[in-house]
């Protein structure tokens, strides 16, 4: 794993999965490799996944739990970063403003200068999901200024939105090298 944090050696993209607990990283991360999880635990510390589900690209997804204990040690994963993933369940309207204030220290570690982020709304298929608007205006888009970004709506139980998921990580990892097609 050592080289893959060395930018000057590294041949794989590293995309990396984050978000708090239960905000469903496994599920996702099982069905972009199109698995189906009928059960997940909680993940602890993190997974490395080669990821072929981008046609000839071949990326590296890290999934890394987000118990409170775990968040501390986020940082030490980021080294090498091309594209974060940042999973927000849409129905946990409560823990929305703690998922932003960690998504924010995230991105205020010097190793994601620049670094490109897919915002994913998971969990959409709920009733009682926030929609994807709404999830939008909250987290309020003058944050995020100096990195390329987007927001996807998405169900890793089902499968919406994560065709279109894939393709903004496509876009996002190539806007690392060549800077934002738009914001
Ligand atoms: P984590 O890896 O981020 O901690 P998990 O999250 O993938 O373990 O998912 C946590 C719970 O959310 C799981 O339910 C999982 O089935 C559920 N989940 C994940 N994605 C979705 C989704 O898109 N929609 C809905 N409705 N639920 C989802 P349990 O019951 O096992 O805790």
């Amino acid at each position: 794993m050592g080289s893959m944090n060395s930018r000057g050696h590294k041949t794989e993209a590293q995309v990396v999965i984050m978000g708090l607990d239960s905000a469903g990283k496994t599920t996702l991360l099982y069905r972009l490799k199109g698995y189906q999880l009928v059960e997940t635990v909680p993940t602890v510390g993190f997974n490395v996944e080669p990821l072929e589900a981008l046609g000839h690209i071949p990326l590296v997804l890290w999934d890394i739990g987000g118990q409170t204990q775990l968040r501390a040690s986020w940082k030490d994963y980021l080294e090498g970063t091309d594209v974060l993933v940042y999973v927000l369940d849409s129905t946990d309207e409560a823990r929305l403003p703690e998922a932003v204030a960690e998504l924010m220290k995230v991105l205020s570690n010097p190793n994601m200068v620049g670094v490109p982020f897919l915002l994913l709304a998971n969990k959409q298929e709920a009733p009682d999901a926030l929609p994807l608007l709404e999830i939008r205006n909250r987290l309020g888009l003058e944050r995020f200024q100096g990195h390329c970004w987007e927001i996807q709506a998405c169900s890793a139980l089902t499968g919406q939105g994560l065709p279109e998921a894939l393709k903004s990580l496509r876009s996002l990892r190539k806007s690392h090298s060549h800077g934002c097609v738009s914001m």
